[in-house]
């Protein structure tokens, strides 16, 4: 094989395309050697009639030395799917699940709709049920590979994932393998489905080639426009009031520093809208905390940052004349059936980028006065945030029943700057001073409960030096599948805390039912139907069923103590610790918040 160049520039001569052999012993061992050759890192299963050649060939390489993922046994599908959400989040490196035929792909659903609004790209593989009813390896031979069979197995997900496709032949596993990876992680990320009939993966093995990761490599993000760039920034030199919202910017740390320099230099405000990462430093001046509502009627050009809904049409109004710019390498959000936010510029194309042209062409175009006189007005709007926050750190701190304020308040005294914090509950993030990138991870806009716990076990696989803390609420803590997730931090020695603000019922859903009837039934009965958990579990004694530290708090002052004992029991037992917290619910809070 000849030389080939790689790179605009032509600067990097590849010295060695050629592909490496391996003896195969069948195409569910070639599988498991492409699959780390491409970096793949672990493979998160859940296993069934489907496996045999999977699990030969993770024996098998044991016995010869050969590298393939690390198998991880997960318990429930959903774990799984969340695990190596958490894993791509802590180390940018899209990892593999695979579960049982038709059945498995069912319970890894959920977890799949989080990823796919997320933009988390996993490679999820399913076996599918043997294709023929005997005489072939592999060929059916249990009662269930007849009714596990569908017509199309990937249509159930298929609205989910970038791509799907079902393995055909043997040789087809390296080429498969690499389009299911490359379009993953092409912009805009999200997951992809690879069915394996067991006949297929039993056939194939012999000399087998396999090559190199660069062989078939990504496109870069796209880079955005330049001329688009150009009007946002004049637009961004003659606003008054204008206001930056954002989502799911911080999914990549190394981006944040973007924002920050952006909206210093601009004087530009930045609101985190149900935020899923660490955007901006807290303390940066620039800052304004979580709520658009309060900003919007007086922006005159907001700059919609990767957000998917920066604000909500029937609780907060526009300035009648602002601009809008929607930035994103998907700015439209295609994959939405209905997204309709006004948008008068979108910039598509790498968020860093943009930002980083952003900033290039206002200082070009910026007038000096007005940016002091915005400079002045945040400092204002600040100030007035922080001591409201600071009130209501207070005010958590004297009441004699825990609250989420009072939790996250009592945590902060312990927290460390490079603490990877979890929540799939609306936190009062005002009490939280985050000043890392990369260390907060809230749950999907599709909002599929049930992904703290694994995403927190991927987090802490990934980043085993750091210290991961979930927060959730006890409704969300049965729909993670507990002890599947207890299960997996004992055998992989993943000690995180999980901290349960546990109100003994789904507050959501209690909110949602008062939002459209305020003075309806359900508000005036004692205990709505479908609303509470009552008899409410010992929850901290399932994490005890697996070896881990679980306590019980009830008042306020008891939190310092139940955090020191807990950190201690993750950091120097290297045990995984569960608090679970007793909290009141106040519908009146609960009404005030359905205004926000
Ligand atoms: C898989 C899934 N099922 C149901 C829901 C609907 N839902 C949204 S919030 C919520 C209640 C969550 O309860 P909990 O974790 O106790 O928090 P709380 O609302 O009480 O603060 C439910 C059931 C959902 N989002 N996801």
């Amino acid at each position: 094989m000849g030389p080939r160049f790689r790179g605009d520039d032509n600067a990097g001569l590849v010295a060695d395309m050629s592909p490496r052999k391996i003896d195969a012993a069948h195409a569910g061992e070639t599988l498991l050697a492409v699959l780390a050759e491409r970096g793949v890192e672990y493979l998160f299963g859940n296993a069934g009639t489907d496996f045999p050649s999977i699990i030969e060939g993770f024996a098998n390489a044991s016995l010869l030395g050969r590298t393939v993922p690390q198998p991880v046994t997960v318990p429930h599908e959903n774990v799984a799917v969340a695990m190596a959400h958490g894993y791509y989040l802590a180390t940018g490196r899209p990892q593999a699940v695979m579960v049982h035929v038709n059945v498995g792909t069912a319970n890894a659903i959920c977890g799949l709709v989080n990823a796919t609004r997320e933009n988390i790209p996993i490679l999820l593989m399913a076996g599918r049920t043997p294709i023929t009813e005997e005489g072939r390896l592999g060929g059916r031979s249990v009662y269930i590979h007849w009714g596990q069979e569908m017509f199309d197995q990937a249509g159930m997900l298929r609205e989910l994932v970038k791509w799907d496709y079902e393995l055909r032949d043997p040789s087809q596993v390296e080429a498969a393998i690499d389009r299911a990876l490359n379009l993953a992680m092409t912009e805009p990320r999200g997951p992809v489905y690879l069915t394996l009939p067991r006949e297929i993966l039993a056939g194939g093995g012999g000399a087998t080639e396999i090559h190199p990761r660069e062989w078939r490599s990504p496109p870069a993000t796209p880079a955005p426009d330049a001329a688009a760039v150009r009007q946002a920034a004049e637009w961004l030199a003659a606003a008054e009031n204008p206001l930056l919202i954002t989502a799911s910017f911080g999914r990549n740390p190394a981006d944040v520093p973007a924002l920050a320099s952006l909206a210093e230099a601009a004087a530009l405000p930045v609101i985190g809208y149900r935020p899923r990462y660490m955007f901006l430093p807290s303390a940066h001046p620039m800052h304004l905390g979580y709520e658009p509502g309060p900003h919007l009627p007086e922006a005159d050009l907001v700059v919609v940052l990767d957000c998917d809904v920066p604000w909500i049409p029937r609780l907060h109004k526009l300035h009648p004349n602002a601009r809008i710019v929607h930035i994103a390498a998907d700015p439209l959000y295609h994959r939405y059936p209905m997204r309709s936010f006004r948008c008068d510029l979108a910039i598509a194309g790498s968020s860093r980028v943009s930002l980083e042209a952003l900033r290039t062409e206002f200082a070009a175009k910026k007038d000096a006065a007005r940016v002091e006189r915005r400079r002045a007005t945040i400092a204002k709007k600040r100030a007035a945030m922080d001591e409201r926050n600071r009130a209501l750190a207070a005010a958590a701190a004297k009441a004699s029943a825990p609250s989420a304020a009072s939790i996250l308040a009592a945590f902060e005294r312990f927290r460390r700057p490079d603490d990877m914090i979890v929540t799939e509950l609306g936190l009062p993030l005002g009490l939280m001073n985050m000043s890392e990138p990369g260390t907060y991870f809230g749950n999907s806009p599709a909002g599929g409960l049930g992904w703290g716990l694994g995403c927190a076990l991927g987090l802490k696989l990934g980043r085993p030096e750091r210290r991961v803390v979930t927060f959730l609420g006890d409704g969300t803590y049965m729909f993670a599948n507990p002890t599947p997730a207890h299960f997996v931090s004992a055998a992989m020695g993943l000690p995180t805390l999980t901290v349960i603000v546990n109100n003994r019922m789904w507050a959501a859903v209690r909110r949602a039912t008062l939002s459209v009837y305020p003075d309806g039934a359900a508000a005036k009965v004692n205990r709505a139907p479908l609303t509470y958990l009552e008899p409410a579990p010992a929850y901290e004694m399932i994490v005890q069923a697996s070896g881990g530290y679980g306590a019980r708090v009830e008042r306020v002052e008891d939190l310092p103590a139940a955090f020191e004992r807990a950190l201690h029991a993750v950091e120097v037992e290297k045990k995984q610790a569960v608090l679970n917290v007793l909290i009141e619910y106040s519908d009146s809070e609960a009404l005030a918040d359905t205004k926000r």
